[in-house]
């Protein structure tokens, strides 16, 4: 028998060891989330902040013939807006720069119906500067809301206001960007002023804005923001403004299917679809109060912390991100009542993720990709987001088993899918072990970005995570238990 020599052991062991490393990852499962989504996405709670001439004639949808001379906040402060957001976990804030009645909150060189009519600051003021400005100041990302429909420009409906709509938002991101997001409404078209004809104007949401053009001017500015508009490119509406996202919420669509069907539109929009060709995730906007603008007579109904957590599960815990309008009053300060329910919100969310008992859990899987350790159940809970426990390829249901080291109240289990990878998870269920019997606890089907599902307390000394279907080998990047 030929012997083997001590250099080809030597050699042998290196190539075990080395096939040991080279485990492939998966490969992604498109479509998947652009740099500037995964950011966004990590963001999960936004403000938005209504405020305009609305907000002195106590209406909603001003009709466009307001006088500029009714904006007059009395306390303006924005650093008090960004503080209190911030202090409550935000992390950006979006400013309807101009809504639906076309007063402009800085003072456009395109319109005389701005800021500079007005006698906020003997007509030197500048809500968005100020506001920009102290959003740079704490750390908070900028966003702004411009709405497409103008009911004061005379133009409107026409070619003429497309080029004053897209001056402006080159004026805007020029002067006070950058800007992380920018908000297209879908309200549009109507009855308005209009530069005096009061008249109804309609137009065909389809062509009238060629949107195409305008993000490309956007895009050549600024590559980092990011669309919102009910069907994207960038993030879409979630169909609703209640505060929640469909329970099964892909963040995936086709955007040409969205209005094929004419009905169940809004239901689209809360699920998204399994089968999209675009990573568009959802936005869920939503007041403190039952009002976009602040009303003196809605002040005692301001959501309180619980009403607020809930949409918070409902939202975030969907896998959305949150967008809390908390509209400023006529002082130009956010009320107390919403102070007092923002700061309560976040108590709830502190306290309620206080102490996550999986850092200390031991996680077992029913399957770990090439048992290599690079992709070990270890990875869902070492608070590394760019790490992850997945699967071998032809695996698509796996069990995830969590023990914790003494019996525990249990009653959320955060879920995170490594995204950057794509969406892969289905249908999933909760098991709970009592008294030496795994009972279900739970149900769902999408996780995406973050799932956080709430089941009754229960004492128990482990839970096993089962995915019962993938669109592929699940690849998960953090469990939490609380
Ligand atoms: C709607 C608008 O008509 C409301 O006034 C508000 O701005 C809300 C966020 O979007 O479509």
């Amino acid at each position: 028998m030929k012997k083997i020599s001590i250099y080809t052991l030597w050699a042998l062991v290196l190539l075990m060891a080395c096939s040991k490393q080279s485990v492939p990852p998966p490969s992604p499962v498109l479509p998947v989330p652009s740099e500037e989504q995964l950011s966004w996405h990590e963001m999960e709670l936004n403000a938005f902040i209504h405020f305009t001439t609305n907000t002195f004639t106590d209406l909603e949808w001003g009709y466009g013939d307001e006088s500029p001379t009714v904006f007059y906040p009395s306390a303006l402060d924005a650093n008090q807006w960004v503080e209190a957001i911030k202090k409550a976990g935000f992390k950006g804030l979006i400013l309807t720069c101009k809504h639906h009645d076309g007063f402009c909150l800085w003072p456009s060189q395109y319109t005389a119906h701005s800021m500079a009519a007005s006698p906020y600051k003997s007509g030197q003021g500048d809500v968005v500067k100020e506001v920009s400005e102290a959003c740079r100041n704490h750390g908070i990302k900028f966003g702004v809301y411009l709405s497409p429909w103008d009911r004061n420009h005379p133009g409107y409906g026409q070619p003429e206001y497309i080029t004053y709509y897209r001056n402006q938002l080159k004026e805007v991101i020029d002067n006070y960007g950058p800007v992380f997001e920018l908000w297209f409404d879908g309200a549009n078209g109507g009855d308005g002023y209009y530069g005096g004809a009061n008249e109804k104007r309609m137009i065909d949401r389809e062509t009238y804005y060629d949107w195409p053009t305008t993000i490309l001017q956007v895009r050549k500015m600024d590559t980092a923001t990011l669309f919102f508009s009910d069907a994207g490119p960038d993030i879409r509406w979630c169909g609703n403004e209640a505060g929640y996202v469909s329970e099964t919420n892909w963040n995936t669509l086709s955007p040409d299917t969205l209005y094929a069907g004419k009905s169940g539109v809004y239901d689209l929009l809360g699920t998204g679809s399994s089968d999209g060709n675009s990573w568009i995730p959802a936005e869920v906007d939503v007041s403190i109060r039952p009002g976009w603008f602040y009303h003196q007579s809605q002040d005692s109904l301001v959501k309180t912390p619980e009403q607020l957590f809930n949409i918070y599960l409902q939202s975030v815990g969907r896998g959305a991100l949150l967008l809390l309008n908390i509209p400023p009053d006529r002082r130009g300060l956010l009320h107390e009542n919403d102070l007092r329910s923002l700061a309560g919100f976040k108590a709830i969310i502190d306290n309620v993720f206080a102490i996550n008992l999986a850092l200390n859990a031991t996680f077992y899987a029913s399957n770990t990709r090439g048992n290599a350790n690079e992709f070990c159940p270890d990875k869902l809970h070492d608070c590394n987001k760019d790490t992850y426990w997945a699967t071998d390829d032809s695996v698509h249901r796996a069990d995830l088993e969590i023990r914790l080291n003494s019996p525990q109240v249990v009653q959320y289990l955060v879920i995170q899918e490594y995204i950057k990878l794509g969406q892969r998870i289905k249908e999933f269920e909760i098991e709970a072990l009592e008294n030496d019997r795994w009972t279900t606890i739970a149900h769902g089907t999408t996780v995406g970005y973050k799932r956080i599902v709430q089941f009754d307390p229960v004492e128990t000394n482990g839970l096993r995570l089962k995915m019962l279907d993938s669109k592929a080998c699940p690849v998960l990047s953090n469990i939490e238990i609380y």
